[in-house]
């Protein structure tokens, strides 16, 4: 078989074209930089999900990286709850995102949270039959409402009723709410209130991507600006800003040249794909893109006996700050922090729902992951701050 090809970054950026919005996304990034730096916030990069590694350019099959995306979703939303950081959430189209997280469709479905109450103050459905239609057992449902425009006049069904004494499901109309079941409105309340601030407070910005590619060109595009931006005082970014890099990146890929146009055809026996190596940007992001900034990367194994080992070498050989070395298995519970000075091991009381804190709360381990590296992250900028100005 021939040799896979190894490619520095510059001959990754130059031969796979960037996404289409790149530009416009980049921008965007820089005003949200020079609006947070000015307002004395730190700014972190969170990457988020797995990437992508389509087989054709017409794609219809490609490969993929493990990630649910809930490590990256979850560090976004601690280190906004910090109150001293801006996050950049460089996500994986459709994964998981901070606050809307907690209620996905298969956590916590969403509308078995609710429950419609009638003018008269009653639950509608509740101990009742579901309305029929007067046929063959089929029951008798509302049609399904446009979220773009609201209808103008009430809704109808769409088919006629069959006869007059069969009720017609509750509509706004009549009085009908929707009131969310008593034990999740505290929970739904606090969470909304948190999202709603930050908003207002224009502290996060999300992109999303899907193939390798677009992610390492986003990669690029936001460590540079994250890298050059100045507050109105001419102080870089520099040692203030963080890049926490927990997306599940593909270690190989296929250039675009090299790409199958059309969907490729079965019949021919066995197929035989052959990848080249992704670049190892984070050496070029340290050295050039990143201006000194804080950097965070993560390991993931799933042979125990090579976690640490394999965490130093990357430290080594990027000369980054740290590596988060984890688990398949049991990352929603243990961690390792790795550093040139040693390792420590963070652990969280696992049980078969997640970890819970002493008031019976649900315990996410990366409260305690983000409340680490922000320690690490002000002794680094404190060194900045005593070995002269930023750059
Ligand atoms: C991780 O190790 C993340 O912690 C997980 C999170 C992907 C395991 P989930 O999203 O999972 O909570 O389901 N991310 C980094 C994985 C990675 O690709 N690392 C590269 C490597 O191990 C270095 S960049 O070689």
């Amino acid at each position: 078989m021939a040799e896979a090809q190894q490619f520095s970054a510059e001959e990754f950026f130059a031969q796979q074209p960037p996404p289409p919005q790149l530009e416009q996304h980049l921008e965007a990034v820089q005003r949200f930089v020079e609006h947070n730096v000015n307002q004395g916030r730190r700014v972190v990069l969170v990457t988020s999900g797995g990437t992508t590694v389509p087989l054709e350019h017409n794609v219809v099959r490609f490969l993929d990286n493990f990630s649910a995306g809930t490590r990256g979703a979850s560090s976004a939303e601690h280190f906004l709850r910090s109150g001293r950081y801006a996050v950049i959430f460089l996500h994986r189209q459709h994964s998981l995102q901070p606050f809307s997280r907690h209620y996905s469709h298969s956590t916590n479905p969403f509308l078995d949270l609710l429950d419609v109450v009638s003018a008269d103050g009653s639950l509608a459905g509740k101990g009742k039959e579901p309305e029929r239609d007067g046929g063959a057992g089929d029951y008798l449902f509302p049609p399904i409402p446009s979220m773009q425009s609201p209808p103008a006049s009430p809704p109808s069904t769409s088919r006629p009723l069959p006869s007059l004494d069969v009720p017609m499901p509750p509509t706004a109309e009549d009085g009908s709410t929707i009131q969310i079941r008593p034990p999740h409105l505290d929970p739904m309340l606090s969470l909304l209130r948190s999202y709603k601030l930050v908003k207002s407070l224009g502290v996060l910005h999300s992109i999303p991507f899907t193939t390798v590619s677009e992610y390492l060109w986003y990669l690029r595009g936001i460590s540079r600006v994250m890298g050059q931006t100045k507050d109105c005082e001419g102080q870089a970014l520099g040692r203030r800003g963080m890049y926490y890099l927990a997306a599940a990146v593909s270690d190989f890929f296929i250039p675009y040249t090299k790409m199958s146009e059309h969907k490729i055809q079965s019949g021919k026996g066995s197929l035989v794909i052959e990848m080249d190596q992704v670049p190892k940007v984070l050496k070029t992001m340290v050295d050039e893109w990143s201006n000194d900034g804080f950097i965070v990367s993560f390991k993931l194994e799933t042979d125990p006996a090579i976690l640490i080992p394999k965490a130093r070498g990357a430290l080594e050989r990027y000369g980054h700050q740290i590596v988060v070395g984890n688990l398949l298995d049991t990352r929603k519970h243990e961690v390792v922090f790795v550093q040139r000075a040693g390792e420590e091991w963070l652990r969280i009381p696992a049980d078969d729902g997640g970890a819970r804190g002493a008031g019976g709360e649900v315990k996410e381990i990366e409260e305690d992951i983000i409340a680490h590296l922000v320690g690490l992250h002000d002794r680094y900028v404190d060194e900045g701050r005593r070995e002269g100005p930023f750059k």
